[in-house]
């Protein structure tokens, strides 16, 4: 039984979902439960603004710098490219990553600004492809009532709006799982934490590539 576990890999778990929808919180808290239960677990969000490339994503965000929508939507996806070595040792090691964000959310926030859905796609072909992507949804005009929406570029209730319409297309019910937001951290934490222990004790196979 131990050289069955020690060679079976780590699972990738993404949350996506539109700003303020909880995610980072529930990211935190999923990775905390994991590892009091002794599992190996590391946490990574995206985009990592600590790179040289996510230092010219944040200051597009904070509207100090222009990119043209072409050039930040390469900036993001070279951002997740730039984590895959590091990412695939450590699932490959045993351990599981939980990811604020990741390519669903490149489509997702181009693709809103009118941007062609297929061109969006085409950089982040090729990717380690999630084992489950948790969804996060919020009724109405929930997001927009939390602490801080409207700090930084995207932080616009017409914007996400259309964000929310373009997951939805991206939606692919093989491996994407929604979980409402509406309710207390912890009533969300247990719908969470419920889809990610049935993850967690299957065997997902080697890994696989996102969109090949
Ligand atoms: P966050 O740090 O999770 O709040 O993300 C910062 C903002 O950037 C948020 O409005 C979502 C947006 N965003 C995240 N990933 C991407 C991406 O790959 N492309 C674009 N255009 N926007 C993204
Ligand atoms: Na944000
Ligand atoms: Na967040």
């Amino acid at each position: 039984r131990a050289i069955t576990m020690a060679a079976r890999r780590g699972k990738l778990i993404v949350f996506e979902g539109c700003d303020r929808s909880g995610k980072s919180t529930q990211c935190a808290m999923l990775t905390d439960r994991l590892r009091k239960d002794g599992h190996k677990v590391e946490q990574l969000k995206f985009p990592d603004r600590t790179t040289s490339i996510g230092i010219m994503i944040n200051n597009y965000l904070a509207n100090k710098e222009d990119q043209s929508d072409e050039v930040i939507h390469l900036l993001f996806s070279a951002n997740r490219w730039e984590q895959m070595q590091k990412m695939s040792k450590l699932l490959l090691g045993g351990t599981h990553l939980v990811i604020d964000r990741y390519a669903y959310s490149g489509i997702a926030y181009s693709a809103a600004k009118g941007m062609d859905l297929h061109w969006c796609r085409q950089p982040d072909v090729g990717l380690i492809k999630p084992d489950r992507v948790i969804y996060m949804t919020l009724t109405g005009d929930k997001a927009s009532e939390r602490a801080d929406f409207g700090g930084e570029r995207y932080e616009k209730k017409e914007f996400q709006a259309k964000v929310e319409k373009v997951f939805e297309q991206l939606h692919d019910p093989t491996y994407w799982q929604v979980v409402n937001g509406d309710g207390s951290i912890n009533e969300v934490h247990e719908d969470v934490f419920k889809i990610v222990s049935e993850v967690i004790s299957t065997d997902c196979g080697p890994l696989n590539k996102l969109w090949t």
